[in-house]
C-alpha cells in the first residue's frame, strides 16, 4: 500500500496525497466528488460565487461522496466574508485559500475543526501564515493557469520547505507521475494539479474550452495583467493580442480590468475561447485526451514507483 505513512493522507483521511486545484467556474461538485471518491482531494472552486450557490455545490457534493473534500476560496472575491461564513457553517474537512493573505479568516475556521491550507506564492506569506497556524501549505508556482505569483514550483518548493515546519504541497507544471515524484524530490508531502483535471470527462467546461487545452504546446499560454498587479495565465488569443497591446501603451487598471471582466466564464461556459479567457497551466502542453479522473488518479498513482524507479537507474 503505498502513502499509509504520508502525512497529507494522515492529516486528511484520503488515500492519495493530490489535491485537484480550486478552478473558478469549473472545479464544481461533479468534479470535486469525482477526485475524492477516487481517492484525491476534490476542491470546489469558490472563485466569485455568491454564499448560496456555494452552499448548494457543498450539498452536492456531500450527496455524490463519502470521502473528505474541500473548497478554494479566492480572496479577491467580492463575497469572500460570506463564503467564508458558509464554510464555517458547513463545518468542512477542509479549506484552501488563493489570491491573497486570509490570515484574519483562520481562527473562525479552525474553531470548527476546518483544516486551513492556503496557497502561497512566495517564503515570506509561507512563514508568516504558518504562525498563525495553518496545517500545512500549498506552494504553487508561476507554472500555473489563472493567478499567479513569479517564482517557478522548481525554485518555490524547496525554499518553502525549508522555511516552514508543516507539510508543503507542490503546485504548478505538474501533470504526471514524473512530476510527482519530482515534487516529492523537493520535499513535497503531497501536490495539487488543475489543468490536469480540465481535461477530464467530470469538468463541466465547455468542449471548445477543453479542446483548446488539448491543442496547447508548451509556449501556448501567456500572462495578462502583470501591470494591474493581478498577473493571470492563460492560452493566448485574440483576448489575450487585445489586452496585452492595451496593457503594453499604459492602460489604467480600471480599462484593464474593464476587459477582463467576465470572460472566463465566457469560455468556459459560453465555448467562446477567442474571446474568453482560457486560464490554464503550462503543463498543458502534456495532455493528449480526455480521461475519466479515475483513470486519471489511476494512472498518476500506478506510475510513481516507475518515475522513482528511472531516476535511480539514473544513479546507477
Ligand atoms: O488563486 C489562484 N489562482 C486563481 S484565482 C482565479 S479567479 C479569477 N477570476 C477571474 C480573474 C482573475 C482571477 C484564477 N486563478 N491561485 C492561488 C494563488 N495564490 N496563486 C498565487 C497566489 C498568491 C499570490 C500572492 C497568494 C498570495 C499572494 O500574496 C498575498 C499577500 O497579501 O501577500
Amino acid at each position: 500500500m503505498m502513502f499509509e505513512h504520508n502525512e497529507i493522507c494522515k492529516l486528511l483521511n484520503i488515500k492519495y496525497p493530490i489535491f485537484q486545484g480550486g478552478m473558478a467556474w469549473i472545479g464544481t461538485a461533479e468534479l470535486a466528488a469525482a477526485v475524492s471518491n477516487a481517492g484525491g482531494l476534490g476542491i470546489i472552486g469558490a472563485g466569485h460565487m455568491p454564499p448560496d450557490i456555494l452552499r448548494a455545490e457543498i450539498h452536492k457534493a456531500k450527496a455524490w461522496t463519502d470521502k473528505p473534500f474541500g473548497v478554494n476560496i479566492m480572496l479577491m472575491s467580492p463575497f469572500v466574508k460570506e463564503v467564508m461564513q458558509v464554510v464555517v457553517e458547513e463545518k468542512l474537512a477542509v479549506v484552501t485559500t488563493g489570491a491573497g493573505n486570509p490570515a484574519e479568516y483562520i481562527p473562525a475556521l479552525k474553531e470548527v475543526g476546518t483544516k486551513v491550507i492556503p496557497v502561497v506564492a512566495s517564503v515570506a506569506l509561507a512563514k508568516r501564515l504558518v504562525r498563525t497556524g495553518v496545517d500545512a501549505v500549498i506552494a504553487e508556482g508561476t507554472e500555473s493557469g489563472g493567478h499567479i505569483g513569479d517564482i517557478t514550483t522548481m525554485a518555490l518548493v524547496p525554499q518553502v520547505v525549508d522555511a516552514v515546519d508543516v507539510p508543503v504541497i507542490a503546485a504548478g507544471g505538474i501533470g504526471d507521475s514524473r512530476g510527482i515524484a519530482a515534487a516529492f524530490a523537493l520535499g513535497a508531502k503531497g501536490v495539487q494539479m488543475g489543468s490536469r483535471f480540465v481535461v477530464s470527462d467530470e469538468c463541466i467546461a465547455h468542449e471548445n474550452y477543453k479542446n483548446l487545452v488539448l491543442k496547447a504546446k508548451d509556449r501556448s499560454t501567456v500572462v495578462t495583467g502583470r501591470t494591474t498587479g493581478h498577473p493571470v495565465r492563460v492560452i493566448g488569443n485574440k483576448l489575450t493580442r487585445e489586452y496585452l497591446a492595451l496593457e503594453s501603451s499604459g492602460a489604467s487598471v480600471e480599462e484593464l480590468e474593464k476587459l477582463g471582466a467576465g470572460k472566463l466564464h465566457l469560455a468556459t461556459h459560453g465555448g467562446d475561447v477567442d474571446n474568453g479567457s482560457v486560464m490554464i497551466g503550462q503543463i498543458s502542453g502534456m495532455f493528449q485526451e480526455i480521461k475519466p479522473v479515475q483513470t486519471i488518479v489511476d494512472d498518476l498513482v500506478n506510475n510513481i514507483e516507475s518515475a522513482v524507479a528511472a531516476i535511480q537507474n539514473n544513479l546507477k
